[in-house]
């Protein structure tokens, strides 16, 4: 959790089309086409190094790519089925490649993995509308294919996390995940899993989930001190590259971040490469904005826990030892307003990197002196130094 930010991949054959990723496949993309596009699946501009370096100026300590989605399509040379990178005209272990250059580069790798495979004839659904059901399937085949598969990837690629998806459809039951969690962790005790194997609700965690960490999916989750959680959101409004999608501003960036941390959670940032293997310059760009933020303010974020204050639309907070860092977008006039923390008496408020903060503290609020216009527009960090550790304060609501 301390790593706080990362960045999702979704890519394969269907960027050839530029629709999304698994859910066009027999609406926008006739079925047949959509599972023939690997053949002339030819990323030849893919550069494993580029995608890591690309996440590692945005400030991004881990990488999720996306080895399987629901189209069955397997990024790695799996034994185990025919329907992968090997045999497209690429040919080469894309998941591999980022395994090393994420090594390499010191950022934590991690594997997404669908549980539902509409392409796998042992899955009895070949159809994201569940329609006609496959009575010649079986999912006890289908879950010893599952079983060879992540055995490969973990053996191959030791990941450091698996992200679980498409856990929904009725093949799959709560019994299956029990087994299959037990099973990954025989095989590597250190791997940390989501909870998307299990059948209960992926926003929360629970004594029913089956999984570590909670998995709000395109919205920042709700703030929570119990147990780790980290939000996947776009950086466009397509998992999958999609030409012209519309792209998030720095400014929703930033405070998509802000917001995360500030509710003790992680973001999971996604970009869609292109069919030629880059990822989009614009994207590039706004990437490396959002971390030349995180080199100024990044200790802000990377390593806090979230809090004191519950999070709003124009405010969030994080805390560190004695400091609490206040992440201010929006100001109405040059003071603002939050209520008193019990028992602690700030020694000093100043912006991160900046001039001292004029404050006045009494009972029940804390003002502070901000200039009319904030010094940075997307977040203005100010920190306030306590005079004493701030990590078990419990939570304050602003209003
Ligand atoms: O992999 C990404 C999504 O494909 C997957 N989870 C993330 C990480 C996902 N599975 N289910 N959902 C998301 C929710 C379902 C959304 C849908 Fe739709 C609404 C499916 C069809 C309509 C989103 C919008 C996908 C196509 C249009």
């Amino acid at each position: 959790m301390d790593l706080r930010f990362g960045m999702f991949i979704h890519w394969g054959p269907v960027t050839l089309r530029g629709t999304e990723i698994g859910w066009s496949r027999g609406t926008q993309v006739p079925v047949k086409e959509y599972d023939n596009l690997y053949k002339e699946f030819d990323p030849v501009l893919f550069n494993a190094d580029a995608w890591v370096k690309t996440a590692k100026d945005a400030g991004m300590k881990y990488l999720t790519i996306v080895a399987k989605h629901h189209d069955g399509f397997c990024l790695w040379p799996s034994k185990y089925t025919s329907y992968n990178i090997s045999n497209t005209p690429f040919k080469k272990d894309v998941v591999g490649a980022l395994a090393n250059a994420c090594k390499k580069a010191g950022l934590k790798f991690c594997i997404y993995y669908s549980v539902l495979d509409w392409h796998q004839p042992d899955y009895p659904l070949h159809l994201s509308t569940g329609a006609n059901p496959d009575p010649k399937a079986d999912m006890s085949k289908y879950i010893i294919y599952m079983k060879n598969q992540l055995k490969e990837l973990i053996s191959n690629y030791h990941p450091y996390m698996l992200w679980f998806d498409g856990n929904w459809e009725k093949p799959w039951t709560q019994e299956m995940a029990v087994d299959m969690y037990n099973y990954i962790k025989k095989l590597d005790p250190k791997v940390i899993i989501n909870n998307r194997l299990g059948k209960f609700d992926h926003e929360t965690l629970t004594a029913e989930s089956v999984g570590d960490f909670a998995t709000p999916e395109q919205k920042v989750g709700k703030l929570n001190m119990d147990y780790p959680w980290e939000s996947c959101i776009t950086i466009c409004t397509q998992w999958a590259w999609k030409p012209n999608d519309k792209m998030k501003s720095l400014k929703q960036c930033i405070q998509t971040l802000a917001s995360t941390a500030g509710g003790n959670g992680n973001l999971l940032l996604n970009v869609g490469p292109m069919m030629d293997g880059r990822i989009e310059a614009r994207q590039v760009e706004r990437l490396k904005e959002v971390g030349n933020w995180l080199k100024i303010y990044g200790e802000a974020i990377y390593g806090t826990k979230g809090g004191p204050y519950k999070p709003d639309s124009i405010f969030s907070s994080t805390r560190k030892g004695n400091k609490i860092y206040l992440h201010v977008f929006q100001s109405s006039g040059d003071q603002f307003i939050i209520p008193a923390i019990p028992h602690l008496k700030i020694l000093k408020a100043c912006f991160l990197k900046g001039n001292r903060v004029a404050f006045e503290e009494d009972k029940k609020n804390i003002t502070l002196s901000l200039p009319g216009k904030l010094l940075n527009e997307n977040d203005a960090v100010i920190v306030l130094e306590m005079n004493a550790n701030v990590g078990n304060i419990p939570i304050i609501n602003r209003e």
